[in-house]
């Protein structure tokens, strides 16, 4: 294998050459599908002259003709390489017609254009579309697309692609053939292509100028049952877009395909967005609270970037986060106004820390504008997003939210139809506010999470309060040395009483609002308020103002005082996580030295006071009272010293256990007290009462006597929805118990035809804590209802195995490490996007202890070793191991 070569952000040059229309033609067949294509094509006179040679991309493909302005290119005036067509000898202005031969029947990548069941369909993002036909596939040369699809009639009576159909017809051999015509312009990782016997839910939406959008999704048949709440979310979108941002939907058809096979969640295609099914398909009886959730989110998220990424586009792909951290960004919001906005923070954050701090101190280190990769779907990762979108809150948190209206209004006026960098957004922000961002921009270019530390003191004479704090960012594999940060944090202090206290600096003549955002620039940076009457409690990050660890000593008393009085909902769920970390931790020390863990009963009565607060919100105390999963205790450890799987797991087990035990009846009347009274129902107060009541349930299950299994197995027989039903089974599936082998087996018999649902039975088989459990999922590899080729049911075994069940996976003996090491290679050759995705866990190998160290390392060097390795899992080992 050649070593494969890295591209630098600050390589970047404009193209050579634009393209301003491309018109497709393409022949669908079960063998040697025909695409020709027709691109008007005009040199960049700034960057290239009459020597200049036009080189397109392309893979994997037969090319059967080329013609010049008409003219058969003979083939001493091209030449072609596996990636590569150049013609040397081009005119300024000119047609390129070429016509290939490409096998979508026989991608398995699903990238680019292929067969997912008895449809056809594409993913062209990042560098798909190179797959269909020649082309400079880079999303800064943006073109007007038609597309003619032909296919047969019968097999395939929905043609779809972007923009609006204008033609159609039969032809006499039994094939029709649709043409459609996208009137914007839109770089080529845009364009899509569906085809397929699909059924096809309408709705319309009328926009606030008045234009009616005719709103379609397509399912197959047998799943048109599940579309309505996709179509709703839709629906609360487009209204959403044009209150928060005045964005209006351009093109009087929006359509959204659900396919089984899908790399990721979903694909933003002007137009025509191609999703994986899971974040379509929906009913009370098959999905979940959380897959309702998900569902709305997507779509939104999707439906934004017609504006955010499609209308004004990235000049290169080192930009992503212009278009995803501002698009996760608005989705975030959206949601958080369709549902509850603390908890939606709380989620939000829970993501961040579990995933993204990991990464940014791993070996997959980037910066939110990475600046340089070998396979840029190596970098669709949570600090490009997650990460993106917190620093975009951070100038939403700076400007406040007019100030970044007008920065938006801005933007969008100034750039609509350009495809352009961090930059220009960045700069509209400041333009439109008079601000100056230029420290700010160091987020975009420097990895790690910072750390901040806050030094407090109190005098009682002067009655002042004075907060200091310092900044340092960790060194990152691409950075040792790292420049003060501007860091928003939101604070408020807290009396005595638990109350707010007024807030004013040193310098104001009366006091301010009792939450203030302080912007930090300097390494180390002191705050002085006055007319404090008492020593505070500060509450500090509020709402978690800014992705950063905070260090600010608390002492147990003080976060037990904030779990249970700060206004700030985060930072009272946070303060309660950090409590529960830190006695956790502790009891992890206890077990490793052998001392008989124990749980102090203040935390067992802090615990219960949560519980039974009646002026909670249910969700929020659903979540506050979720304690620090084993890979949140794996983090926290690993600051210390080495991750040590199983006192993880026995701690955390002797925590929920001693809970339940203590908090029996609490739990018993709380299940009761949050029964459904009515059906079910998407609505957060219901969703609430379900969390409450499906968290109950778990800490009863740790119980683990033949009572409570039985309860539990009867709750699983009489649930009426998914929610509940899956609830159970998961509190079944990690007992010993008579119940439980044959509930998995009900659920199986009941759900054997949906696809979606056979994913969360086999989730929930690898995410079991019993022994046995790898061999369970070996077995599991070999059911038919089990493909490895499709992502989900990889996601789903494999994933949750390697993932979610961390005491399992990282058993001492190495089988769950061979195991992983096996399917990376099998799916190296099958689909490297999702390979590269799974070989990710073995990222964070140096973290552990000596012996499991070693057992990683030997796996990363056996795939390392692979021939015909991807470039994905290239990237991904070579960096997990330098
Ligand atoms: N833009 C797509 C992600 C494409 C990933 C390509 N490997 C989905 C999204 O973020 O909306
Ligand atoms: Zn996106």
């Amino acid at each position: 294998m050649e070593t494969p070569q890295v591209k630098y952000l600050r390589d970047y040059r404009p193209p050579a050459y634009w393209v301003d229309t491309i018109d497709l033609n393409v022949e669908l067949k079960e063998t040697d599908t025909l695409v020709r294509s027709t691109l008007t094509v005009r040199r960049n006179t700034d960057e290239a002259d009459e020597t200049t040679p036009l080189i397109l991309n392309g893979r994997n493909m037969e090319l059967m003709s080329a013609m010049l302005d008409g003219n058969p290119l003979s083939e001493d005036q091209y030449q072609t390489d596996a990636e590569h067509l150049t013609i040397s000898d081009v005119p300024a202005r000119f047609t390129l017609e070429t016509t290939v031969k490409i096998q979508p029947q026989q991608n398995t990548s699903l990238e680019g254009l292929y067969r997912s069941g008895g449809m056809f369909c594409t993913q062209c993002e990042a560098e798909g579309f190179r797959n269909i036909t020649w082309f400079p596939d880079r999303p800064d040369v943006m073109a007007r697309y038609s597309c003619t699809i032909v296919a047969d009639r019968k097999k395939y009576p929905i043609l779809l692609s972007n923009g609006n159909l204008t033609d159609s017809g039969d032809m006499d051999d039994g094939r029709h053939w649709v043409r459609w015509e996208d009137p914007f312009k839109k770089p080529c990782y845009l364009f899509a292509l569906v085809a397929g016997d699909l059924f096809c839910l309408e709705d319309t939406f009328r926009t606030q100028s008045g234009r009616d959008v005719a709103l379609r999704i397509f399912v197959e048949h047998e799943n048109r049952d599940k579309c309505d709440y996709a179509m709703q979310s839709l629906r609360k979108s487009m209204k959403w877009d044009e209150e928060a941002y005045g964005r209006e939907y351009d093109l009087d058809i929006y359509m959204i395909v659900a396919v089984n096979d899908f790399n990721m969640g979903a694909m933003e295609n002007k137009g025509l967005n191609v999703f994986n099914s899971k974040y379509v398909l929906a009913k009370p009886e098959t999905a979940t609270d959380a897959d309702f959730w998900n569902i709305e989110r997507v779509i939104a998220h999707e439906y934004f970037h017609n504006w955010t990424g499609n209308r004004i586009t990235l000049r290169n792909w080192f930009q992503l986060s212009l278009k995803e951290g501002l698009t996760v960004f608005r989705d975030q919001e959206f949601s958080s106004d369709m549902t509850s906005r603390p908890v939606k923070r709380i989620a939000d954050v829970r993501v961040l820390r579990a995933y993204q701090f990991p990464e940014d101190g791993g070996p997959m280190a980037h910066p939110v504008r990475p600046a340089s990769y070998i396979k840029m779907d190596n970098f669709y990762t949570v600090t490009v997003y997650e990460k993106g979108a917190e620093v975009i809150r951070m100038i939403h948190r700076l400007l406040g939210p007019e100030g970044f209206r007008k920065g938006t209004d801005l933007y969008f006026e100034r750039h609509d139809g350009q495809a352009v960098s961090i930059e220009e957004f960045v700069g509209a922000m400041a333009d439109a506010n008079g601000a100056d961002f230029s420290q700010f921009m160091r987020w975009y270019s420097q990895a790690g999470t910072p750390e901040v530390t806050v030094k407090r003191a109190y005098d009682a004479e002067n009655r002042t309060y004075a907060l200091t704090f310092t900044q340092k960012c960790p060194p990152t594999p691409d950075m040792a040395d790292k420049a003060p940060m501007h860091i928003p944090v939101a604070l408020g202090l807290l009396g005595r009483d638990g109350e707010d206290m007024p807030l004013q600096l040193r310098g104001e003549s009366e006091p301010g609002p009792t939450t203030r955002v302080l912007e930090l620039r300097a390494a180390e940076e002191t705050f002085e308020f006055v007319n404090v009457p008492e020593a505070p409690v500060p509450s500090i990050l509020r709402g978690f103002s800014a992705p950063v660890r905070l260090r600010a000593g608390y002492t147990d008393e003080e976060q037990a005082f904030l779990f249970a009085c700060d206004s700030d909902e985060f930072n009272r769920w946070d303060a309660g996580q950090n409590l529960f970390a830190k006695v956790m931790l502790r009891l992890i020390r206890d077990i490793r030295v052998g001392t008989a863990p124990d749980l102090r009963p203040d935390m067992i009565e802090s615990f219960r006071q949560t519980l039974r607060n009646t002026d909670l919100d249910k969700s929020f105390i659903a979540q506050a009272l979720t304690l620090p999963t084993e890979s949140e205790l794996a983090i926290l450890m690993s600051e210390s010293g080495d991750i040590d799987p199983d006192a993880i797991h026995a701690a955390r087990h002797f925590t929920v256990r001693t809970l339940a035990q203590a908090l029996k009846s609490d739990f018993e009347q709380v299940f009761d007290e949050n029964r459904d009274a009515g059906p079910y129902r998407v609505e957060p107060e219901a969703i609430g009462r379900r969390s409450l009541k499906n968290l109950a349930l778990g800490y009863l299950g740790k119980l683990e006597t033949p009572a409570v299994s039985r309860f539990i197995a009867a709750q699983f027989q009489k649930a009426d929805n998914m929610t509940d039903e899956i609830a159970a089974l998961s509190v079944l599936s990690h007992m010993d118990c008579e119940e439980r082998e044959p509930a998995i087996a009900r659920f199986y018999e009941r759900w054997q035809s949906d696809v979606l649902v056979l994913d969360k039975w086999f989730a929930l088989q690898a995410a079991a804590r019993l022994p046995g459990t790898l061999d369970k999922v070996k077995a599991l590899l070999e059911h038919p209802d089990f493909s490895i080729k499709n992502p989900n049911k990889v996601r789903a075994l494999i994933g949750a195995f390697c993932g979610m069940n961390p005491w399992r996976f990282h058993d001492a003996s190495g089988a769950g490490y061979e195991f992983l090491a096996d399917r990376v290679i099998e799916l190296n050759a099958i689909n490297p996007q999702i390979a590269s995705r799974m070989v990710a866990v073995l990222n964070h190998w140096k973290k552990y202890d000596a012996g499991r160290q070693a057992l990683m390392k030997t796996q990363l060097e056996r795939i390392a070793a692979t021939p015909d390795l991807s470039e994905n899992v290239y990237e991904i080992v070579s960096k997990a191991l330098a």
